[in-house]
């Protein structure tokens, strides 16, 4: 009896203890929802950059009572593990002590607001100009595979629509396999027409086509799927510059903009690329993605100053209303809240 009441009371006290989880998880599961449905897309995509320098900017201030050279080192570790790259981060540390010492105010508390004011001077020294419209207006899209082209060609694609804009895809990467039915997919879940030939067709050929035929039937918008790969003997850069020269021959003055999409996961590569894409056909914009998948986000500041090439959107997840126009402000807000 007294056996059978101990273990009834074992497992009384297990289930007691399994219920108060339970119910506390169920706390912590709706309290983060109602933070979800509250905070912008742009605070959600870069939770994680976000919480990693919330932690270790947190334990630098609660350790620290100045600024003093101790948390300038560490500061530098900091910035370095949030990606935004040597270059930037030597800047920015150079643009704090100036700005420390100008105002002689190093009490620690200051460190974030410090922080804002130096990023955001690197982030607006290269912003967006205004682009007179053109009609159509032809953007040819390019970088690497897997960065997330035609995904965020389609989010493009969606948001010029909600404009009612009438926008056509060309689907001039016709070498990787399947890349022309999953543009066509998003053509018609976000209501834009495509023109494509098949597989393995001459890109710089689709690519004529479809400007032609956006100045022919009046289209708001052409944008230009690439690949971001070739047969291992055929230049991706050259045949890029191909396909521009011919859509010049299309449309005098076109493309009007080349953007790069670089990945920002892949943390440095991106700037590699970002530098030798910049190289080879001068971009007039770039859209990081997947800034959700990273603590690392600071790319984004590396990539601003050494390249000097505005950021146009950021992509923040894989749904439609993932990607954002890029604003400084709101970036570096969600980033050190
Ligand atoms: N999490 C996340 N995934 C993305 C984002 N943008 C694209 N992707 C994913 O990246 C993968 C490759 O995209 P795709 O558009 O095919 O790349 P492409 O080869 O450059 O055309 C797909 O699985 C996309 O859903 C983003 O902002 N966040
Ligand atoms: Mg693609």
């Amino acid at each position: 009896m007294e056996v059978f009441l101990q273990e009834y009371g074992i497992y009384l006290g297990a289930g007691l203890v399994g219920l108060t989880g339970l119910f506390s998880g169920l706390f912590l599961y709706r309290k983060r929802q109602a933070k979800r449905q509250v905070a912008s897309t742009m605070t959600l995509g870069l939770e994680k950059t976000h919480d990693q320098l919330k932690i270790r900017l947190g334990e630098l201030i609660r350790v620290s009572r100045d600024i003093d050279e101790g948390v300038y080192a560490h500061l530098e570790e900091v910035l370095l593990g949030a990606d935004v790259g040597v270059k930037t981060t030597q800047k920015l540390l150079r643009y704090l002590r100036e700005d420390v010492t100008a105002s002689g105010r190093k009490d620690i508390n200051l460190l974030k607001g410090y922080l804002r004011t130096e990023i955001l001077k690197i982030l607006n020294a290269h912003p967006t100009e205004s682009l007179l419209p053109k009609k159509p207006h032809v953007q040819m899209i390019v970088g690497v595979n897997g960065v997330g082209k035609t995904t965020t060609i389609g989010k493009l694609a969606s948001l010029y629509r909600n404009n009612n804009e009438t926008v056509l895809l060309a689907a001039a990467d016709t070498f990787r396999a399947g890349a022309v039915d999953q543009l066509k997919v998003w053509a018609t879940r976000v209501g834009a027409n495509t023109l494509a030939q098949k597989e393995g067709a001459d890109p710089a050929a689709v690519a004529y086509d479809a400007v032609k035929a956006g100045v022919a039937r009046d289209f708001d918008k052409v944008v230009i799927d690439t690949a971001g790969r070739l047969h291992t003997k055929v230049n991706l850069m050259e045949e890029l510059k191909k396909v521009r020269r011919v859509i010049d021959k299309a449309l005098p003055g076109a493309p009007h903009e080349i953007i790069l999409v670089v990945d920002a996961t892949q943390g440095q590569n991106a700037l590699h690329q970002a530098r030798e894409f910049h190289q080879a056909l001068g971009l007039t914009g770039i859209i990081l993605t997947k800034l959700d998948g990273t603590a690392k986000g600071g790319i984004v500041v590396g990539i601003l100053d050494e390249i000097g090439v505005p950021i146009r959107y950021v992509g923040l997840g894989e749904r439609l209303e993932d990607l954002q126009p890029f604003f400084a402000t709101e970036f570096v807000d969600a980033l050190l809240a």
